[in-house]
């Protein structure tokens, strides 16, 4: 049986980069893999997807059929893509490969928390294991508040997806040294997320800063990997961290020490 990795995050966060650039890691340490391209209103992908659902319902044309806006067109593609979900299920499978995967929709909101997307990703993985990436920009984690919200997100997703995430943190080429770690101490310390926030001129708290500590400390549940899906750098722990997820580990180590742990 296959694994799923399901790329997720919001949109320009890096999925489709990410999608790409993992495939070429997992190819180049042997391991077959294959592309599922899940995002109906793509038009143009770094990677050739070995399965793309455009081959099943196109969103530009629903928008022509439909005279629907973007935002509908792409929900109703989604409904749609549930109705040919067995073929789909079909094809990706027949691949036999070790790992699938799923680039989804750039408009997270539309599509993981919606009904039928979860449906789809449910239908598409059946019993087999997966884990989710989900990706935070960088840059844009710098700023505490926004932080707190792409862990609340995170959550949010958790809840819908009902699947094991590992949080991917991209665009670290574009962040200093002291900038990066700078994220890393706010997600390892509540206090110092909590503190940072109450400093922001413009962030209004509905909670008081304790409590917004205890909030993060719950939040903060998944691992937190660095990457750069223009260096390449951190695909050894972001591999390792999903190997944890779905296979336990039993299968992998790597030599250099996962900076978050
Ligand atoms: N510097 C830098 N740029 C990146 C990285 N990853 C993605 N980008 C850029 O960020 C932009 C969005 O990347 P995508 O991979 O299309 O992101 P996405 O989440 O698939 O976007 P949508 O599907 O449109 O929501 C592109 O201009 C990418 O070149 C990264 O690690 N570093
Ligand atoms: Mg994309």
């Amino acid at each position: 049986m296959p694994y799923f990795i399901v790329v997720l995050g919001t949109a320009g966060s890096g999925k489709t980069s990410l999608t790409s650039v993992l495939q070429t890691y997992l190819e180049d340490h042997q391991l077959d893999s294959i592309i599922v391209n899940l995002d109906p209103a793509v038009e143009e992908l770094p990677y050739e997807p070995h399965v793309d659902v455009r081959d099943y319902v196109d969103t530009r044309e629903v928008m022509r059929k439909t005279g629907l806006g973007p935002n509908g067109a792409l929900i109703a593609s989604i409904d749609m893509l549930l109705m040919n979900i067995e073929d789909l299920k079909e094809e990706v499978w027949s691949y036999k490969s070790n790992y699938v995967i799923i680039d989804t929709p750039g408009q997270m909101e539309l599509f993981a928390f919606r009904q039928t997307g979860p449906l789809v990703l449910k239908a598409l993985i059946g019993d087999a294991k997966s884990a989710g990436v989900f990706l935070i920009d960088s840059s844009y984690a710098q700023q505490a508040s926004n932080l707190l919200s792409a862990l609340l997100l995170v959550a949010s997703t958790y809840v819908r997806l009902k699947i094991p995430l590992v949080n991917a943190l991209t665009k670290t080429d574009l962040l200093d040294d002291t900038q990066l770690q700078r994220i890393i101490d706010m997600i390892e310390n509540p206090d110092v997320l909590a503190a940072e926030i109450s400093m922001e001129k413009d962030a209004v708290l509905m909670w008081d800063q304790e409590e917004v500590s205890s909030i993060v400390e719950k939040l903060a549940v998944f691992e937190t990997i660095p990457v750069s899906n223009v260096t390449g750098e951190g695909f050894d722990d972001l591999y390792a961290a999903i190997q944890r997820i779905v296979a336990g580990g039993e299968d992998y180590y790597t030599e250099e020490p996962n900076p978050m742990l």
